[in-house]
């Protein structure tokens, strides 16, 4: 295994000015479908009567199966329930405006017709069907964008294809000629054989040089100018970026973002994964998302028959329901113009309309602070003839913008309400880190200064709102903050890790603020709940307690005293260092 510059994968894509339209429909979708189906649906993560850990489709990998042994299961693929209609119409009753499909996953093997490679779906099954055609066609017909996900580095079929050395040996792969007799012409089949696509999603580039990505990009653009390039294509060469696989980040990311996720814990099918999030997760996660200025790219993994699971069905059902009533606050939105998330819920923007997603009943009162725009309406989407007052004024110690709104006989719909909240003018809210008005206080990595007591700083907050790269005791991270009100506060620090992967703690952290200094090693006292944690375990130490004896802005510094650096922290796609997630503030008890 080589290791990879992991800012490759995660910093964000830089766009190039002409490309901008080019998203467009993709920012109008916000949510699409992503299907995982090819021949690792057959053992359906079960291989010689045992069940094979992680995702479905790595079951070759995971098991080393020898390509002789893992292509015979093309003579067992007949899938007699492939529907493509239905699966084109599920996406459409789901809410979503495009599909990416699986035409090559890592086990190399094509899903659709291609004359440059006998080991594809048509010549090397008993099926000989096309089912990226059927797709196409359906596509056209109900107005879905075609996507197609393709496997550029990881190919554990062809000899000179990354991370297959236990077929081939690694010291006789010559990558350049799987580019030239598998990639590239297999792109040109993708790119000519099924009109317009919308992207090419790549995926996992661990290999490759920048030079090969910069030639399969420039080969996508050749042939279709306007198909977007996924941000996995490699060294920061995407038309947008992508976080890790599940993650969902801490606050607002800055450029254009695709989070992709599955249902239950695997893409490809697997027959004993049953465990499957609930629609409410799922509803409340694509608002956070959208919120954050991501889009939302869901997962179905249909069987070896070609069907889709039916709790998948169900759920996509529920959030197309959901949709179909506020839609509006979804497709085409933009992100918060706040930084941070909410106790209650989050924000989505259209131009000078916000729209307010409550998580729960709002309160009777409720408010919010530091909208410094002028209000001149709110009404509840599902229902806009009922107005709602509200009024607006400032807190006297500080200046901050305070709206008030009376949510009274408000009916909520599970799992989200959401409220259109109109402005004079586009919003713009108070910078700085604020108090919130349930009086809890939240720092995140995107709005700290990094900084550092040597000449330069070598931790950064990276695109998806994590540190990175925090290594040393001479970088600290600081927030001005404004304090409304005055008191004892009860302070919490959380990280985090992928949750297959080992989590960096012991470090001792110093926090300072007015005089103030807080020690203490991190430790892991408790996982927050959350949509959050699924994946990324958020995992709080306590600190102990500051005091603000007056109403103010204030300066917070979070700084390494002691480091606790283990080599096996440090894996393929993380650095070993602390994953700063967030720090929390609530009054004392
Ligand atoms: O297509 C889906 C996944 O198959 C693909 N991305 C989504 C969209 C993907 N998942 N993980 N990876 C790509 C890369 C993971 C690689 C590894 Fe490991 C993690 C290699 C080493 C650690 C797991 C553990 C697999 C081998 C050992």
């Amino acid at each position: 295994m080589r290791a990879v510059d992991i800012s490759a994968v995660k910093r964000p894509t830089r766009r190039r000015a002409h490309d901008r339209d080019d998203l467009a429909w993709w920012r109008e979708a916000r949510f699409g479908l992503f299907i995982h189906w090819g021949l690792y649906a057959i053992p359906a993560g079960i291989w010689r009567g045992k069940r094979v850990p992680y995702i479905g489709e790595w079951l070759m990998f995971r098991e080393k199966i020898p390509v002789a042994t893992y292509a015979k299961l093309a003579a067992r693929f007949h899938p007699r329930h492939w529907d493509a209609a239905a699966i084109v119409r599920l996406a459409r009753q789901a809410g979503m405006g495009y599909l990416v499909i699986t035409t090559k996953h890592h086990d190399g093997f094509a899903m659709y017709r291609s004359k440059v490679n006998p080991y594809n779906v048509v010549d090397a099954t008993p099926w000989h069907h096309d089912p990226i055609a059927d797709l196409a066609r359906e596509c056209r017909r109900q107005g879905i964008r075609l996507c197609f996900y393709y496997s550029q580095d990881l190919d554990w079929h062809h000899p000179d294809g990354a991370w297959n050395d236990w077929d081939y040996a690694k010291d006789q792969k010559q990558p350049d000629r799987y580019l030239r007799e598998k990639v590239l012409p297999q792109l040109t089949e993708l790119l000519t054989q099924y009109g317009p696509v919308g992207m090419i999603w790549f995926d996992t580039p661990l290999t490759l040089t920048r030079e090969q990505s910069a030639r399969i990009r420039r080969h996508v653009k050749r042939l279709q100018p306007q198909c977007l390039v996924s941000g996995r294509i490699g060294h920061g060469l995407g038309d947008y970026s992508l976080p890790r696989d599940n993650f969902l980040p801490p606050g607002r990311l800055e450029g254009d973002w695709e989070t992709c996720a599955t249902l239950n814990h695997t893409w490809g099918y697997k027959k004993h994964d049953h465990e499957w999030k609930s629609a409410a997760n799922l509803v409340t996660t694509l608002v956070d998302l959208t919120s954050k200025g991501s889009n939302y790219l869901l997962n179905i993994g249909p069987d070896a028959d070609g069907r889709v699971p039916a709790p998948s069905v169900q759920r996509l059902r529920a959030i197309g329901a959901w949709l179909s009533v506020n839609g509006t606050a979804i497709h085409g939105a933009s992100p918060s113009p706040f930084r941070y998330e909410f106790p209650w819920g989050r924000i989505t923007t259209k131009g000078c309309t916000l729209y307010f997603h409550f998580f729960a009943n709002p309160p009777r009162h409720f408010q919010l602070h530091g909208l410094r725009t002028r209000v001149t309406g709110v009404s509840a989407l599902a229902t806009p003839r009922t107005k709602f007052s509200f009024r607006q004024t400032s807190t006297p110690a500080t200046g901050t913008p305070v709206l008030e709104i009376d949510f009274i006989n408000v009916r909520f719909r599970t799992p989200v309400t959401v409220f259109a909240v109109h402005l004079a003018a586009a919003a713009a809210v108070e910078p700085l880190t604020l108090q919130q008005p349930d009086d809890t206080v939240t720092f995140i990595g995107p709005m700290a200064r990094v900084g550092t007591d040597a000449a330069k700083p070598e931790m950064r907050v990276g695109g998806n709102g994590l540190s990175e790269n925090w290594r040393n005791t001479r970088d600290w991270l600081e927030w001005r903050f404004t304090v409304l009100h005055p008191g004892r506060y009860d302070v919490t620090v959380v990280t985090t890790h992928q949750h297959l992967e080992p989590w960096s703690g012991g470090h001792t952290l110093r926090l300072t603020c007015e005089g103030q200094s807080l020690r203490r090693k991190t430790m892991r006292e408790a996982v927050l709940p959350g949509l959050r944690s699924t994946y990324y375990p958020q995992i709080a130490t306590r600190f102990g307690r500051l005091s603000f004896p007056r109403a103010g802005t204030y300066t917070l510094r979070l700084q390494a005293d002691r480091m606790n650096l283990r080599s096996k922290n440090k894996t393929l796609f993380s650095d070993g260092g602390i994953q700063f997630s967030e720090i929390r503030l609530s009054p004392a008890a």
